[in-house]
C-alpha cells in the first residue's frame, strides 16, 4: 500500500492541495463482493505540468471496479481528506440511500470515516463512480466500473477495453469557480482572436456583447485551462490499446470529465455503437460522435493492416483534444489529426430556430473555408431564416413582427420573461428565454453539423431490448432550464438549488412521466437523472425508446424523456456539467414509494 493511502500516518492536505505524494495516471482493478476504496489527495503530474489530485486508491483515474450482474457488492469507501467525501455510483439502480450525494442520499463522509456502501447488482454494461461533494471530481475523484451480465453477451469480441476522458487543470476549482462568477470568457481561449477572424457588425457586435458573450463560447473552459485526458493520460503521454488485425476491439467511452464535451473519431476505421449510458442499443455505425460530460457509448472496432488508429476525441470547442492510439505493437503511432475551426454558436442556438427537421442549418459550423460568407449570412441564415425560400424582406418582417411582439433587440435582448409559464420564478438568475425552441434530438452537436461523415444523434438510438413499460404517459411536465452567464447563476425554472432544496419534484408511485426539458440558455447541458433510466422521447416506438440517465439539451432546444418513477426515494436531478451544479443547476426529485412514503 503507498504511503498515502495509509490514512494513520499520511498528513492529510487540503482536498485540492497540490502537495502530498505525486498520483500515478491510470488504474488497476477490483472484483469480488467487498471492494475497499480509499480516498486521499496529492498532486499529478500531466505534461510537466503540476496540478492537485484527489485520488482513489492511489491512482487518477481510480480502479476499475469490475461486477457482476447478480451479486451482492459492499464497498467500503474510507476518507483520508480534510474534508467531506463521497462516491456516487453513476447510472446504478439501487436504494436511495446508497446513491451517495450529499444532503440527498445520506450525510456524506466525513475526514478519518468510512462509509459502507451495500446493494444488490441488477443490471450490466459500463458504468463509472465519481465524487459527489464540492468540486472533487475536477482534481480526480472519478473512476470507471464494468458489470458483466449476468447471461450472455449480445455482441462478441476480442477485446475489452475502457477509455475515460476527463480534463486535467493545474488550477483549484475553488479559483476556477470563482473566476466564472466574477468573469465570463476568462478561460476561453477563442475570445480574443475571434474578432480577427470573424468580422462582425456593429449591430452584432453590441448584441454577443450584451450576453456577454462570443459565438464561439461554447464551452465555459478549454484548452490551455484544460489539458484533456485519456485515462489519466495527457495528449502526449503514449495511451495506447493493443490489438491484431481484425480483431473485434470494445471501446468502452466514458466522459468522466467535470465540464467538457467530447467530438470522438478514429480516423480510418468506422465505430458501431452498441451501448448508451450502460444500456444495449441496436448496433448503429457512425464515423463520429458527441459525448457530453457524465455520457458513456460502448463501441466496438475492427481494425485494420494499418500500424496504429488515433482515437481523438477532440473537445467541443476545438481548443484541444484527448488522445490515444489503437496500435499494432508497443509504440506503434498513427498520424494526429490537427484540430478543426471552432464551430459558432449561432442565432439558433438561443432558441431563435424556426427550422423543421431539429437541425440547424444556418451559419453553424462552416469552419474557416467559409468564415467570411458565414459573417455575411449572419443577417438572415444566423437569426433561423437560413430556409431560402423565404425572401431576406419576409425574413426582416418576421423579426420585427417578434420584435414588436416584446423582444427586444436592444437593453435587455432576448429576454422575453411572458413567453415563460407563470410557475418559472422571474429574476436576475434568468437572462435570456428561448424564443422558439424546437426538438433537437436529431442534432449531432455543437461543431458535428456539417461535417462530411457520419454522425451519431439521438434519433439514432434504439434500444436493443423491448421497454418493460409502454404506457402513455399520464402527465407531460415541463421544466425550464435557465441560467445567467454574467453571473453564473443556473438553475431549473429560475430557482437555484439552494432555494429549492427542501422542494422537491414529486412522481407518484409507478407514475408514468413525459419530462420536457426547455433550455433557455446558450449551453449545452447535460442534465442527469440518478437512481432511474429514461427513455428518450426519439421517434422511436415506446417499446424501443432508447434508455438513457443523461440527455443532453441543446442551446435554445428542448428535449424529452418518458420516466417510470419506480425506484422509490429521493434522487439528484442536475446538470452534469460540474461548475453548473455547483452554480445552482440541481434539484431533488422524490419518487413516493408503493406505501405512500419516500
Ligand atoms: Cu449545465
Amino acid at each position: 500500500m503507498p504511503a498515502w493511502a495509509q490514512g494513520h500516518s499520511v498528513h492529510r492536505s487540503g482536498s485540492h492541495g497540490r502537495g502530498g505524494p505525486r498520483i500515478p495516471a491510470g488504474f488497476g482493478e477490483l472484483s469480488g463482493d467487498v471492494i475497499d476504496l480509499t480516498v486521499g489527495s496529492g498532486h499529478r503530474i500531466v505534461e510537466g505540468r503540476r496540478g492537485p489530485g484527489i485520488a482513489v486508491n492511489g491512482s487518477v483515474p481510480g480502479p476499475l471496479i469490475r461486477l457482476r450482474e447478480g451479486q451482492n457488492v459492499r464497498l467500503n469507501v474510507t476518507n483520508n481528506l480534510e474534508t467531506d467525501t463521497s462516491v456516487h455510483w453513476h447510472g446504478f439502480l439501487l436504494p436511495f440511500h446508497m446513491d451517495g450525494v450529499p444532503g440527498i442520499s445520506f450525510p456524506g463522509i466525513k475526514p478519518g470515516q468510512t462509509f459502507t456502501y451495500e446493494f444488490p447488482i441488477r443490471q450490466s454494461g459500463t458504468y463509472w463512480y465519481h465524487s459527489h461533494s464540492g468540486l472533487q471530481e475536477q482534481s480526480g475523484h472519478y473512476g470507471p466500473m464494468i458489470i458483466d451480465p449476468a447471461g450472455a453477451e449480445p455482441v462478441q469480441f476480442d477485446r475489452d477495453y475502457i477509455l475515460l476522458l476527463s480534463d486535467f487543470t493545474v488550477l483549484d476549482p475553488h479559483f476556477i469557480m470563482s473566476r466564472l462568477r466574477t468573469g465570463e470568457g476568462y478561460f476561453n481561449r477563442q475570445l480574443s482572436t475571434w474578432t480577427d477572424q470573424y468580422p462582425m457588425s456593429a449591430e452584432e457586435r453590441r448584441m454577443w456583447a450584451e450576453m456577454r458573450m462570443m459565438p464561439t463560447d461554447i464551452m465555459d473552459i478549454g484548452a490551455p485551462t484544460y489539458t484533456f485526458l485519456a485515462n489519466g493520460r495527457g495528449p502526449t503521454e503514449g495511451m495506447e490499446y493493443l490489438f491484431r488485425a481484425g480483431e473485434r476491439v470494445r471501446l468502452r467511452i466514458i466522459n468522466g470529465s467535470a465540464q467538457s464535451f467530447f467530438n470522438v473519431r478514429i480516423p480510418g476505421l468506422p465505430m458501431t455503437i452498441i451501448a448508451a449510458d450502460g444500456q444495449n442499443v441496436r448496433p448503429v455505425e457512425v464515423d463520429e460522435f458527441q459525448i457530453g460530460t457524465a455520457e458513456i457509448y460502448d463501441v466496438i472496432v475492427t481494425p485494420g493492416e494499418a500500424d496504429a488508429y488515433a482515437i481523438v476525441g477532440e473537445s467541443m470547442d476545438r481548443s484541444g483534444m484527448a488522445l490515444a492510439m489503437l496500435a499494432s505493437r508497443p509504440g506503434a503511432r498513427a498520424a494526429v489529426p490537427a484540430l478543426r475551426d471552432p464551430p459558432l454558436l449561432t442565432m439558433g442556438d438561443m432558441g431563435m430556430n424556426h427550422g423543421s427537421d431539429g437541425m440547424d442549418h444556418s451559419m453553424m459550423d462552416h469552419g474557416g473555408a467559409a468564415a467570411d460568407a458565414a459573417a455575411g449570412e449572419m443577417d438572415h441564415a444566423a437569426m433561423g431564416h437560413s430556409d431560402p425560400a423565404v425572401p431576406a424582406d419576409a425574413a426582416d418582417g418576421a423579426m420585427a413582427g417578434m420584435a414588436m411582439g416584446g423582444m427586444s433587440m436592444d437593453g435587455m435582448m432576448m429576454r422575453d420573461t411572458t413567453l415563460l409559464p407563470p410557475d418559472v420564478a422571474i429574476g436576475p438568475g434568468i437572462d435570456m428565454v428561448s424564443m422558439a425552441p424546437t426538438d433537437k434530438m436529431g442534432d449531432p452537436g455543437l461543431g458535428l453539423r456539417d461535417v462530411p461523415h457520419r454522425v451519431l444523434n439521438y434519433r439514432m438510438l434504439t434500444a436493443l431490448e423491448a421497454n418493460h413499460d409502454t404506457r402513455e404517459p399520464s402527465r407531460l411536465l415541463e421544466l425550464h432550464l435557465t441560467g445567467n452567464m454574467e453571473r453564473y447563476m443556473w438553475s431549473f425554472d429560475g430557482r437555484m438549488y439552494s432555494a429549492v432544496s427542501d422542494v422537491p419534484i414529486r412522481f407518484a408511485w409507478n407514475e408514468r412521466v413525459r419530462v420536457k426539458l426547455i433550455n433557455n440558455t446558450m449551453m449545452a447541458h447535460p442534465i442527469h437523472l440518478h437512481g432511474m433510466f429514461f427513455e428518450l422521447v426519439n421517434g422511436e416506438s415506446a417499446e424501443h425508446q432508447p434508455r438513457k440517465n443523461v440527455v443532453i439539451v441543446q442551446p435554445g432546444a428542448s428535449a424529452q424523456f418518458d420516466l417510470t418513477a419506480n425506484e422509490p426515494g429521493d434522487w439528484a436531478f442536475h446538470c452534469h456539467l460540474m461548475y453548473h451544479m455547483h452554480g445552482g443547476m440541481m434539484q431533488t426529485v422524490t419518487v413516493v414509494g408503493p406505501g405512500g412514503g419516500a
